[in-house]
């Protein structure tokens, strides 16, 4: 993402941020609750890459087809840092659950010294600020009841993905003959592809105007439904990107120390060496993966490199990429104003394309 742009996205954080804490404060929380909330927002909103954010900003830009001007590049942002407001919410509890030690190359926030099991309040907080920032900027206009269900709808999808993320990998009881594909396939879906790409996109054609259905060349188009049909796969690439990098990435550059394998996580990574292990590897895996014990995750990565995990991401990576180009040529790309457009897609799938972190 260009630097002009990630700019001009935090200078509206500061904005909105300024009007979260006069509400606060506004509501007579003492100056130490104020601190903490303050800090629970600096510390967990806006440090992290953006692009669920941006890309509300950016999708309202492409149906408008032009520049937006200051107001209405404001009340996209609004929406845009709403969904970084979600996603901060979903990473501090995920963080605890997942027993994660860093995220953004800090300490998670259950792990700051004074925060502990508070962070599951700080959480529970920063969602609710987003129906506060709704309510209190888009309580007038026609769309203000499908934003709001979009947020509950999603949020509610995500939480479905994340129980099924966790009790498919049990601490106790390692068995990795209940991964499949399929499985992994349903829980990405719902833990990531409908907030982190969905959401956004969804966001900005509600606020641009964009109907249910629409007819074109005598063809009815639903909008919301070819945009499902290309984000939810462009999701499940993201993830797999997460999990491999989870495996691979140095910490220093993803930002976060990888837990998948200790943790006994249905991931990408263990799932295609499932698929490709000799009866001997499957042995090792059997009987060190989910293991908490460095050595074990050491003894598992071995296995990993062994069946050429690196080669047979990078043979992924090249296909999905190529897939996910020919969905997007084949949507309908209508001339008229705040119409779905290519462009919406192309621009998301750069951003992530190749991603290291
Ligand atoms: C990501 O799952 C999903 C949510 C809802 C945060 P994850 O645990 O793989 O994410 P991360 O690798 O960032 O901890
Ligand atoms: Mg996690
Ligand atoms: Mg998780
Ligand atoms: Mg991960």
């Amino acid at each position: 993402m260009d630097n002009a742009k990630r700019t001009r996205f935090e200078a509206a954080w500061a904005r909105v941020r300024g009007e979260l804490i006069e509400y606060f404060t506004s509501k007579g929380m003492p100056t130490d609750a104020i601190e903490c909330y303050t800090k629970n927002l600096d510390y967990n909103v806006p440090g992290g890459k953006l692009n669920r954010g941006v890309a509300v900003v950016d999708t309202v830009e492409i149906l408008k087809g032009a520049a937006l001007d200051d107001d209405e590049y404001y009340k996209a942002a609004i929406l845009g840092w709403s969904v970084e407001l979600l996603q901060a919410f979903f990473l501090v509890t995920d963080d605890i659950m997942d027993t994660t030690i860093t995220r953004r190359g800090q300490p998670c926030w259950y792990r700051v010294p004074g925060v502990g099991m508070n962070a599951i309040n700080d959480a529970i907080t920063l969602e609710a600020t987003i129906y506060y920032l709704l309510k209190k900027h888009f309580r007038g206009t026609p769309y203000y009841v499908d934003l709001l269900e979009l947020f509950q709808e999603t949020a509610y999808r995500t939480e479905m993905g994340q129980l099924v993320d966790l009790i498919t990998a049990p601490e106790d009881k390692v068995d990795l003959s209940k991964f499949s594909l399929d499985k992994y396939r349903l829980i990405v879906t719902y833990k990531t592809a409908y907030y982190s790409f969905y959401l956004p996109v969804a966001l900005a054609m509600h606020m641009s105007g964009v109907p249910t259905s629409y007819t074109l060349e005598g063809k009815t188009i639903e909008p919301y439904k070819v945009a499902l049909s290309i984000l939810l796969p462009l999701g499940e690439y993201f993830q797999i990107q997460d999990d491999f990098l989870d495996f691979s990435a140095p910490p220093e550059v993803l930002g976060k120390v990888g837990t998948d394998i200790v943790n006994n996580k249905c991931s990408w990574c263990v799932n295609t060496a499932l698929t490709l292990a000799t009866p001997e590897q499957r042995t090792v895996l059997d009987e060190n993966y989910g293991r908490k014990d460095a050595a074990a995750e050491v003894r598992v990565k071995a296995v990993f490199e062994a069946v050429g995990l690196r080669e047979q991401y990078a043979k992924y990576e090249a296909e999905v990429h190529g897939r996910l180009v020919e969905m997007i040529g084949a949507i309908p790309d209508g001339p008229e104003h705040g119409i779905l457009k290519r462009e919406i897609f192309t621009s998301f799938l750069e951003k992530i394309y190749k991603r290291t972190m």
